[in-house]
C-alpha cells in the first residue's frame, strides 16, 4: 500500500586516500552524500595499517592488483561513514559508478568515479556491494556498532 513505510538500509562507504588527499574533493563527496537523502550514522576519519588493509581486501588475495590495492588503502588519511537510506546500499553503489576507470568517465560520466576516479584503484570511493558485505564491513570499522539496537533506537528519527 501506498502507506506502507519504506525500508531503511545501513551500507559502508569510504571515501578512499586519493580523495581525502584533496580537502575540496573530501568536501564535495561529502555533500554529494547529503544531497543524495542519506542519513549519516556515524562518520571516521582514520588511517590503516598495512595489516588492516590486507585483512579488508583478504577476498582478493591473489588477484594482480591486490598488493598495488592494499599499498594505496593504507597510504593515507580516509573517511568511512555508515550511511542510512531507503535501498542504501545499491544507491550508493549507483552514485559511486563503475569501479573501472574507463567504464566510468565514457558511460556514467556524471557519477563519482566518472567525475573524479583516477585509475581502478584510485577512484576515490568505496560502497558494499550486499547486505552480508555490508555488515561485515560496518563491523570491521565501527566494532562498537550494533546494528540491531541502532533500528530500534534511532530509526524513527530518520523518517
Ligand atoms: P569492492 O570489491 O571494493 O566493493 O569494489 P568493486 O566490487 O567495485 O571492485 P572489484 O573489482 O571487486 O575490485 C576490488 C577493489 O580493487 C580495486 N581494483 N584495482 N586494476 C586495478 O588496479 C584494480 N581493479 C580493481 C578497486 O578499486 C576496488 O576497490
Ligand atoms: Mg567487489
Amino acid at each position: 500500500s501506498v502507506l506502507s513505510k519504506c525500508l531503511l538500509q545501513l551500507t559502508l562507504a569510504v571515501i578512499k586516500p586519493d580523495a581525502v588527499a584533496h580537502p575540496l574533493m573530501l568536501e564535495a563527496l561529502h555533500q554529494r552524500i547529503l544531497d543524495n537523502n542519506f542519513g549519516i550514522v556515524r562518520c571516521q576519519d582514520l588511517v590503516w595499517r598495512r595489516q588492516d588493509s590486507e585483512r579488508f581486501y583478504a577476498e582478493h588475495s591473489g588477484r594482480f592488483f591486490y598488493q598495488r590495492l592494499v599499498e594505496f588503502m593504507s597510504s593515507g588519511p580516509m573517511r568511512a561513514y555508515i550511511l542510512a537510506r531507503e535501498d542504501a546500499i545499491s544507491h550508493w553503489r549507483e552514485l559511486m559508478g563503475p569501479t573501472k576507470v574507463f567504464r566510468a568517465r565514457f558511460n556514467s560520466p556524471a557519477s563519482i568515479r566518472g567525475q573524479f576516479g583516477l585509475t581502478d584503484t584510485r577512484n576515490t570511493t568505496h560502497g558494499s556491494d550486499s547486505l552480508e558485505s555490508a555488515q561485515r564491513e560496518i563491523t570491521f570499522f565501527f566494532p562498537d556498532f550494533c546494528a540491531d539496537e541502532w533500528m530500534k533506537k534511532e530509526e524513527p528519527l530518520f523518517r
